[in-house]
């Protein structure tokens, strides 16, 4: 083994600091050649630390220590130990001031943690521990304190200085530099710290809190960008709004700031009262971004603000706890989202991200439950089960209380937290008392990893007109977990007729006009439950809105999924039946000959979707999506990834030439007419054209060629330049699809955000995106290895989302992305961890293709100086 074993950190091991901080007070002073980091610490120690006369330790990460001090004086060399991921100083009094003067280098850094450039301006990401590269700290989120920064640079190069909180001093110094002072009333842990310096516009704008408070909002960006700041703007106040609505909570301080940033390792983050946002996650003109990109914005400015509140006012005691803001804070900007669309359209993009990308990690080798019990590096547990699931537990919670009892709840959360840096459990703690409902089982789904298999068995006496169900719970054994107790799943269900009206649930002889929906609690291994009264065997609607994150394992009929995707009254099943059937359809066609037929019913079903104007188009959309093929991926045993694929194109081609009249007409009429609107209407009109578009030109329709050339041409958006530009390249007209490809990088070369789409436009093609074509984009001169947008946008995409490219039966594809994981690793680990995440999952596959996926990860295992982040990500794979 070439790489020493990183340390594993375990929650069970968790200790108060020995030390806490008051106050911090910081001076920057910003040069090309680097920065000199001068820190003033006032320290005493914990009265509830057991560790009385312990050694004060600080953490520090590629920093050049200068000098140290204690009240004042310096310290010698033997008076402290530098020990390059540490500064130990073996006595200090119960309460003193350390000094600490370092030396980094912001312009080497490439991993983006810490204090780094981006695009000339100086910017920083401290979550999880980038703060200890700034200067040495004890970066831990349960040490809090006050801080105060002055940030000192050239003023011409670097106009605009930022930190947390308020501004209290600025002036002028010698030599064309200047200063300003920034001070947060509000302790904070380090990993909220940032500090921004550059030369960039600011975009005004107020906001009014529900006291009656003008706070002063402000978006900083590179001038080139000035015009693609007003939807965050507005999205950033309707979630202030909206968290006051809802939430009940006001913002703090009186000026709240965003800053875009190009080169950034992921969507944004929550600095008190000063987010960085990765430029593709806040910066929009209708003529850049796609409505997917609006609503991702709208999500993650929301998601950011809520933060001030889930996760900064409170936050967490440790790592480990990393869901008790994640999870929740996610629950919250879904719960925004859903107010302000379609509820059931956004229902059914969380699932299908939970389904296929969450339920993959659950069920490989890096599972891990809500509530991690231990880890080597924190940033490998930025997950979707963190964040997704975590979210899902909280819904749970919601759906068990009800809105009244758990804003009860919440609002006790907050109050009796605030200014605290808590865990999980002090949540559903929270939770409990305010409801007076038990949680204590319900506590399982934080420690348990794996995602519940619940298996639904039903029979039907007539005579007796009685329907019962037998449903039974099992928990997968993950990686260090076995033989799991039963989780308190929540199971919302209804049975309808064979009109498809909703049936009175009955529990009980006597009963009579039960409620049309209950949620059943399972707590037991298996469960039977009865329902009375009913004329003849209904067709269940098991699991409505998604109400637990669980597989439900059924033996639908065709019959009763074709039934339910017209009757079901929950909005979500309806989707998931259809989903249900294109999936059983498309599985039952893998590995048989090109002739075989295609399910006829399923192109009746999408017909009468296509055609039926009462229903809603939102849905509709979303209805003609086909399983993707990564959940088809997710759901097979030991998936042959071509096959699938080819099974799946041919359910496409089948039903582009079924429906061909329908899909043109439904293309004419839902093409917009007049101005461009962002609303959930409009946003289902396009999504339609572009699907059925996409459809037709899956099969070289002529008529749908001439549609997509002129829809290029004309598009007045990008969501319909884009859905033409897709249509194109995936299509077999070879020379549009160079032409197109060509003309849409001329008109955007200058913005990177649109050159990242077109470049993922190609990389997730399976007509264009093959690998030569994805070496040659590695070549563009739009391509740069440091930043993270363009390694995801080619080399993310086309492992991640152009599966038959990438499992290429050579093993030509799992060896390109060991490649690029093993060169990024040295510049940028947290990137690289991420990007090996396909290769993980080898165990998944056909022997033919893990057993190459699996000799990939081994090269990379054998990689000199491999990083931790990929060490603890390859090892684990690899294991067992
Ligand atoms: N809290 C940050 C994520 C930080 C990731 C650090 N590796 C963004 C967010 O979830 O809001
Ligand atoms: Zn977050």
């Amino acid at each position: 083994m070439r790489t020493n074993q990183p340390q594993t950190i375990y929650l069970s091991e968790y200790k108060v600091p020995a030390y806490l901080v008051d106050h911090v007070d910081l001076r920057f002073e910003l040069f090309e050649d680097g920065a000199r980091v001068h820190s003033t610490l006032s320290v005493r120690r914990n009265p509830e630390s057991a560790e009385a006369g312990a050694p004060l330790f600080l953490h520090g990460d590629s920093l050049k220590l200068e000098s140290v001090a204690l009240n004042g004086s310096v310290l010698a060399a033997g008076d402290f130990e530098d020990r390059g991921d540490a500064l130990i100083v073996p006595s200090v009094p119960e309460q003193f001031e350390l000094q600490v003067v370092t030396w980094i280098e912001p312009q080497n850094n490439t991993r983006l943690e810490g204090l780094y450039k981006s695009s000339g301006m100086f910017c920083t990401q401290c979550e999880a521990e980038g703060f200890r590269c700034i200067t040495f700290y004890p970066d831990r989120p349960d040490v809090m304190a006050r801080f105060r920064t002055r940030i000192e640079a050239d003023k011409g190069a670097y106009p605009v200085l930022l930190s947390n909180g308020n501004s209290v001093a600025q002036g002028e110094l010698e030599n064309g530099r200047h200063f300003v002072t920034w001070e947060d009333p509000f302790p904070k842990p380090a990993y909220l710290f940032a500090l921004v310096a550059g030369d960039l516009v600011e975009k005004k704008n107020t906001f009014t809190t529900c006291s009656g408070r003008n706070i002063d909002l402000r978006m900083y960006v590179e001038p080139r960008n000035a015009q693609k700041c007003d939807f965050a703007m507005d999205a950033l106040k309707r979630s202030m709004r909206w968290d006051e609505d809802v939430y009940g909570r006001e913002y703090d301080l009186d000026i709240f700031m965003i800053v875009a940033v190009d080169d950034f390792n992921m969507g944004a983050m929550e600095n008190k009262g000063l987010n960085i946002f990765n430029s593709s996650c806040v910066l929009a003109s209708q003529d850049t971004a796609t409505d997917a990109t609006f609503q991702r914005i709208e999500a993650i400015v929301a998601h950011e603000y809520f933060h001030n509140w889930s996760g900064n006012r409170v936050t967490c005691r440790d790592w480990f706890q990393l869901s008790l803001k994640e999870g929740f804070t996610v629950f919250r900007d879904s719960q925004f989202s859903a107010d302000m669309g379609s509820p059931t359209v956004k229902r059914i993009e969380d699932v299908t991200l939970l389904r296929t990308a969450q339920f993959a990690e659950d069920a490989g080798p890096m599972a891990h439950p809500v509530r991690p019990a231990s880890y080597m590096e924190i940033s490998n547990f930025y997950t979707l089960t963190i964040y997704e699931k975590g979210a899902e537990v909280v819904r749970m919670i919601h759906n068990l209380l009800g809105d009244e009892l758990f804003r009860k709840g919440s609002d006790l959360y907050f109050e009796r937290h605030d200014g605290q840096a808590v865990t999980t459990d002090d949540f559903v703690k929270a939770m409990e008392d305010a409801s007076g409902r038990d949680l204590s089982q319900f506590r399982l789904w934080y420690e348990q990893a794996g995602t519940p298999v619940v298996s639904v068995e039903d029979d039907y006496d007539a005579d007796k007109g009685v329907y019962g169900l037998t449903i039974r719970q099992n928990i997968p054994d993950t990686p260090g977990q076995t033989g799991k107790k039963p989780q308190h799943i929540p199971f919302a269900m209804g049975l309808l007729d064979s009109k498809g009206q909703p049936l009175p649930l009955n529990i009980s002889a006597g009963e009579q006009d039960g409620p049309l929906e209950r949620v059943l609690e399972l707590t037991e291994a298996e469960h039977r439950f009865e329902f009375h009264g009913l004329a003849e065997r209904p067709v269940p609607s098991l699991l409505r809105d998604f109400s637990a994150p669980v597989r439900v394992q059924y033996p639908w009929s065709r019959e009763q999924l074709l039934f339910l995707m017209s009757h079901d009254p929950d909005g979500f099943n309806r989707w998931d039946a259809g989903q249900r059937l294109a999936v059983d359809v498309i599985q039952s066609l893998v590995g048989t000959p090109e002739q075989a037929e295609v399910e006829p019913r399923l192109a009746d079903a999408y017909r009468k979707l296509l055609n039926d104007a009462s229903l809603d188009q939102a849905l509709v959309a979303k209805m003609l999506l086909l399983p993707s093929e990564a959940y088809l991926v997710e759901l097979a045993e030991q998936a042959d990834v071509p096959a699938i694929h080819a099974a799946r194109e041919r359910v496409l081609k089948h039903l582009a030439q079924e429906l061909k009249d329908d899909l043109l007409a439904c293309y004419q009429r839902n093409r917009e007419q007049g101005d461009y609107q962002l609303g959930p209407d409009a946003i289902a009109r396009r999504s339609l054209c572009n699907t059925a578009l996409g459809w037709l030109m899956s099969i070289d329709d002529e008529r749908a060629r001439e549609l997509a050339l002129e829809q290029f041409r004309s598009a007045d958006n990008m969501t319909d330049r884009l859905g033409a530009l897709r249509a194109l390249v995936n299509s077999g007209f070879a020379a549009d699809r160079e032409q197109a490809l060509e003309s849409f990088y001329q008109r955007f070369s200058d913005d990177p955000q649109v050159v990242e789409l077109w470049f993922s436009v190609q990389a997730s093609s399976g007509q264009a995106g093959q690998l030569p074509h994805i070496l040659q984009l590695l070549e563009h001169p739009a391509f740069d290895w440091k930043n993270p947008n363009k390694v995801r946008s080619v080399v993310g995409v086309f492992a991640g989302q152009n599966l038959a490219a990438f499992h290429n039966p050579d093993g030509s594809g799992y060896q390109f992305l060991a490649g690029q994981v093993c060169r990024l690793d040295d510049s940028n680990p947290q990137i690289a961890s991420r990007l090996v995440t396909p290769l993980t999952r080898w165990r998944k596959f056909a022997p033919a293709y893990s057993s190459q996926m699996k000799a990939a990860l081994e090269g990379i295992r054998d990689k000199d100086n491999l990083s931790r982040d990929l060490y603890e990500v390859v090892h684990k794979s690899l294991a067992g």
